[in-house]
């Protein structure tokens, strides 16, 4: 068939394959969700809905994406790992974005209910996205430790802001005051000297965000594997963890 006159626009499609051979890390982040979560009543500083909620729209892509390795989630961000060989899309960043923000944002509406109950969606929530990438496993694993201690450093602050306005009858600028110039070893002391509460026995969600890997399930009865995704709340930071999770970096065809 001979082509029309317009065909030559599609030359103007501009090629965004990503380099081979590197860690595709897919973020996403919700936006303005300092006012989506008062707008939807989210508990604070932790809304345990909301953060059930992002984990399951996260382990619905990865049900539907199998390069996908792992995943973490803190706060209204998720960050997606695809394996390094991937093909998908040919790796074209675009691609690979749009269709993993699009399962994920779809996926936080179609399953609010299951988790906001009676709670309603005002109105559709946006989560913006990015591409990066890691040329190797040292830049990766420094990117889910630089995640992980960000849930630790946020969590840490907004737990001893809203125990001091919640509990201990401050103004949010008086707790704002009050939390100037304090390392965590101050947090640490107020919430337990003042409140008895004792950080370390916070939830590991809370304090850890969340990691969806995939596992090989060896099934008895039946005598066959069988991979499932898990959630963990494990210590990245930890140079044993990625000792023990070893095989999750290893470039499987
Ligand atoms: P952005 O990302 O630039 O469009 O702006 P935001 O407002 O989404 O800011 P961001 O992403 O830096 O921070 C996340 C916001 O979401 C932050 O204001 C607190 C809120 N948020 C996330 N999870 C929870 C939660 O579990 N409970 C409450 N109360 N707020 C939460
Ligand atoms: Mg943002
Ligand atoms: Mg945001
Ligand atoms: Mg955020
Ligand atoms: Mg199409």
């Amino acid at each position: 068939m001979a082509k029309s006159s317009f065909e030559y626009v599609k030359k103007f499609e501009l090629d965004d394959t990503l380099l081979p051979n590197s860690w595709i890390v897919v973020r996403l982040d919700g936006k303005c969700f300092h006012k989506f979560s008062e707008e939807h009543n989210f508990a604070k500083p932790n809304d345990i809905r909301a953060l059930k909620l992002m984990n399951y729209a996260a382990f619905t892509v990865l049900r539907e994406f199998n390069d996908l390795l792992m995943a973490f989630g803190q706060s209204d961000e998720y960050s997606f790992i695809f394996k390094k060989s991937t093909t998908l899309y040919k790796r074209r960043a675009a691609k690979l974005l749009t269709t993993i923000n699009s399962k994920f944002s779809t996926s936080y509406v179609f399953y609010w209910k299951k988790f906001f109950e009676e709670e309603p969606l005002k109105y559709p929530p946006t989560f913006d996205g990015r591409v990066v990438l890691y040329p190797n496993d040292e830049n990766l694993i420094d990117y889910m430790k630089w995640r992980q201690a960000d849930v630790h450093i946020n969590n840490l602050y907004n737990t001893t802001f809203w125990t001091l306005v919640l509990k201990g009858n401050l103004s949010p600028s008086q707790a704002e005051k009050r939390l100037c110039g304090t390392v965590s070893a101050d947090k640490n002391e107020i919430l337990f000297k003042e409140f008895l509460i004792n950080y370390n026995n916070e939830p590991e969600i809370f304090k850890r965000g969340t990691l969806l890997m995939r596992k090989s399930i060896f099934h008895n009865n039946l005598d066959k594997h069988s991979n499932v995704i898990v959630d963990t709340h494990d210590d990245m930071l930890k140079d044993r963890f990625w000792k023990e999770h070893s095989s999750l970096l290893l470039n499987k065809p």
